[in-house]
């Protein structure tokens, strides 16, 4: 059952400048976070990992060095919800604060 009612990459992109749409039609969103090197990339996975928990919300995410690519949708309703938006702005939070490009 959906935790919470899909809203659509459309709608939610609206309040997320700095994220984008995927092409291919998955209603999803997603940001790449580029920092000075892996040390900052990590302590930005780790952040977001605890909050992922305790959200029992999870990204979609790959690391290669100092790039994170975030891929953000919600499997049980099958596209954006708000747990994603919610998740959104704490990783544009979080990264800020880590001093992302
Ligand atoms: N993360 C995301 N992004 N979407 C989900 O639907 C989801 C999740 N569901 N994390 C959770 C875990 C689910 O698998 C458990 C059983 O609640």
């Amino acid at each position: 059952m959906s935790r919470t009612v899909r809203i659509g990459a459309i709608d939610a992109l609206e309040k997320l400048p700095l994220w984008s749409d995927l092409p291919g039609g998955r209603d999803a969103i997603s940001r790449t976070f580029v920092f000075a090197d892996f040390n900052a990339a990590f302590a930005f996975m780790a952040r977001v990992a605890l909050k992922a928990e305790r959200m029992d919300h999870h990204p979609e995410w790959s690391n290669v060095w100092n790039r994170v690519e975030v891929t953000l949708t919600t499997h049980d309703a099958g596209g954006v919800t708000a747990l994603d938006v919610e998740m959104a702005g704490f990783m544009d939070t979080v990264a800020a604060e880590l001093g992302v490009r």
